[in-house]
């Protein structure tokens, strides 16, 4: 029979989705947001913003000293995005698994960067890598009246 164990445990987490930029540009946030429904994830949050560059390097901080990060920042702000509260059984693992790898051409079929995303830099998605991140993620974007 079932039994819970440390790898098996499928917490309900929520993690934060943004579709990128490139995505909004290509028209594809039904599309991306149809696929979040399908795998079984909640919508619990979800707005359209522009950021500010000080919004993203605030954002993305932690890859504050990488050598892409002023052409991350400058891109993730060059036009709206969609943020979202993802929710359900391994919400973290499961986005990220639709995800796909950061970089497109090494991104597995039928993911959504495979699908839709262009370049490493452009990949259309950003997803939380862990629930602690995501809950600072989250708390970054959402007031707590606006989660649902
Ligand atoms: P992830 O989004 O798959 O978690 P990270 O390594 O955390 O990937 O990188 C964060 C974001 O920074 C990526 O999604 C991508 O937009 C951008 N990025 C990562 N590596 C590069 C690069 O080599 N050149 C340009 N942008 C990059």
């Amino acid at each position: 029979g079932w039994e819970p164990d440390d790898k098996h445990n499928m917490a309900v987490e929520r993690t934060l989705s943004i579709i990128k930029p490139d995505g909004v540009e290509k028209n594809k946030i039904g599309n991306i947001l149809a696929r979040f429904e399908s795998a079984g994830l909640r919508i619990a949050a979800l707005k359209m913003a522009h950021l500010s560059r000080a919004e993203a390097e605030g954002f993305y901080y932690v890859h504050k000293a990488r050598p892409f990060f002023g052409e991350l920042t400058e891109f993730m702000s060059r036009g709206p995005v969609v943020i979202s509260v993802l929710e359900g059984a391994d919400a973290v693992a499961k986005n990220r698994e639709l995800m796909g790898a950061t970089d497109p051409a090494k991104a597995a079929p039928g993911t959504i960067r495979k699908d839709l995303a262009t370049s490493v830099g452009e990949n259309t998605v950003h997803g939380s890598d862990s629930a602690e991140n995501a809950a600072w993620e989250i708390a970054y974007f959402f007031a707590g009246s606006e989660l649902t």
